[in-house]
């Protein structure tokens, strides 16, 4: 079974791939020669996820799977969520993430989440799948390791920022690999 992964991270679609097994292709955006900015609107993350399949299943009527991530800082109200790749204005993450930083000054209430959406686009139907992890906001930068707000997130029960972890220990935990996780089981139990 095809499935198009509404992605042009190949690191995603391998990590996909890998665990769903021989039975399903995963395709990316490029593998089926979409070039197109799909928009991101929503104000949730199912609603931006569900956007990725929606615009490809009108668009080459196929079957298809899209995520959205980001991070909610409680004392933020939550914010940056959907905005998390552009909070600041732009895509640089340093300025991202001082803008967390600041905005939360000396606050005592650290508590916040990452989480992942995923949209799934099956046989004509509609199904999401989501993950999420706990933690706390660090007053300033540890790690060098991973992407985005990895370098202020320390998950709950651990002492590590997620930039101090190894790629492995990050995945074995992270709010994508739990959604992803929830996909796949569906997908087996689908096609046996
Ligand atoms: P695509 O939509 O093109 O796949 P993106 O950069 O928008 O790429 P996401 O929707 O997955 O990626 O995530 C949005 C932002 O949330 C991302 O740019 C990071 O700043 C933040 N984020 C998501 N997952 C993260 C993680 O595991 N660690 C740190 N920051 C993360």
């Amino acid at each position: 079974i095809e499935l198009v992964f509404a992605t042009n991270n190949v690191h995603k679609q391998r990590e996909v791939q890998a665990v769903v097994g021989d039975k399903f292709v995963i395709k990316s955006l490029s593998d089926i020669g979409c070039e197109d900015d799909i928009p991101e609107t929503g104000d949730t993350f199912h609603e931006n996820a569900q956007q990725k399949t929606d615009y490809l299943v009108k668009k080459y009527n196929v079957s298809c799977f899209g995520d959205d991530s980001g991070l909610e800082v409680d004392a933020l109200g939550k914010e940056p969520g959907v905005y998390s790749a552009r909070y600041s204005g732009s895509r640089d993450m340093e300025k991202n993430i001082d803008l967390v930083l600041s905005k939360l000054g000396d606050n005592p209430d650290r508590s916040a989440r990452f989480k992942t959406v995923i949209s799934l686009y099956l046989q004509g139907e509609q199904h999401f799948f989501e993950g999420a992890i706990e933690g706390k906001i660090i007053l300033e930068r540890r790690g060098t390791d991973g992407f985005g707000y990895d370098p202020i997130f320390i998950p709950d029960g651990y002492t590590q920022t997620f930039a101090e972890m190894s790629a492995e220990e990050k995945n074995a935990i992270s709010h994508r690999s739990i959604a992803v996780a929830k996909l796949v089981a569906f997908l087996k139990e689908k096609v046996v």
